[in-house]
């Protein structure tokens, strides 16, 4: 549980550019031992949807949003020592954004989600290309892959993007996510066979106990 204050505290100092007041937070978060999904989700996505907003209603620049994005990007890596304490278990997933897809946080803290559960994860970061990805995904031979979506009008790429990989791995289970479908798109992603769109960090930690 992450109390209110708290998170109007962070989301001040964020906005201000504080970046060692928003690292004490996070590291006090970790070092009480709060689920790693609740900082992700209930700290970091929320005030960074927030930023948006704020950006959205010219209530900060695009300088501000960078700043933001920067600092929670640099945050996201104080979980690391959690993420790989526990043991392998031999799986891989390989997450990726789709092609002209520049939001990766979300994507990056899906593969972190995955090595919580003791996967090995190959975060394929922003815009990656399809074809790069597909060879990227033969060297790897991972038993999942995953891809992010942010922005609806990019639906049309993730669509080539997932039928590409269909032709080169039929029995491969795909998962499919990111904000993009808050505005639609899922009955879309439903008509490929073996792809599953997943909403929330939750779900997805439900479905890789299933896996
Ligand atoms: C930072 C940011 C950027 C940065 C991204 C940098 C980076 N390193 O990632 C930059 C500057 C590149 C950017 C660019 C643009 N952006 Co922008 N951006 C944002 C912002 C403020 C934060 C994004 C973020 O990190 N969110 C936090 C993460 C954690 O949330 P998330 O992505 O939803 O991920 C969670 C879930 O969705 C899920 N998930 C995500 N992926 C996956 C994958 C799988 C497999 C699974 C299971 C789950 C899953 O798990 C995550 C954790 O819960 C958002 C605001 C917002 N609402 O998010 C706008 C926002 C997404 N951007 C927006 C826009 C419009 C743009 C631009 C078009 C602006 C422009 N005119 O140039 C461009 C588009 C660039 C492109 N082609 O992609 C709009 C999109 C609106 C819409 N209807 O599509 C938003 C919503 C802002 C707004 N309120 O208007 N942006």
């Amino acid at each position: 549980m992450i109390h209110e204050k708290l998170y109007e505290t962070y989301l001040t100092s964020l906005l201000d550019g504080e970046r060692s007041k928003c690292h004490d937070i996070v590291q006090k978060l970790l070092d009480d031992r709060i689920d790693i999904k609740k900082i992700y989700t209930d700290l970091f996505q929320r005030s960074m949807y927030r930023v948006g907003e704020l950006w959205e209603n010219n209530r900060i620049t695009v300088a501000n949003e960078h700043l933001s994005t920067s600092i929670t990007e640099s945050l996201l890596n104080l979980a690391y020592p959690s993420i790989f304490a526990r043991e392998r278990i031999g799986r891989k997933v390989v997450i990726s954004c789709a092609a002209n897809e520049f939001h990766q946080i979300g994507g990056k803290m899906v593969a972190d989600i995955f090595e919580l559960n003791g996967w090995d994860g190959y975060f394929l970061g922003a815009n990656s290309p399809i074809e790069d990805t597909i060879r990227f995904v033969h060297d790897a031979q991972p038993d999942v892959v995953g891809f992010s979506l942010s922005i609806l009008s990019n639906l049309d790429c993730l669509k080539r993007t997932i039928e590409a990989f269909r032709s080169d791995f039929s029995n491969m289970d795909l998962l499919i996510g990111g904000q993009a479908f808050r505005w639609g798109g899922i009955d879309t992603i439903k008509q490929y066979d073996g792809t599953e769109y997943i909403q929330s960090l939750d779900h997805l930690e439900k479905m890789i106990n299933r896996m």
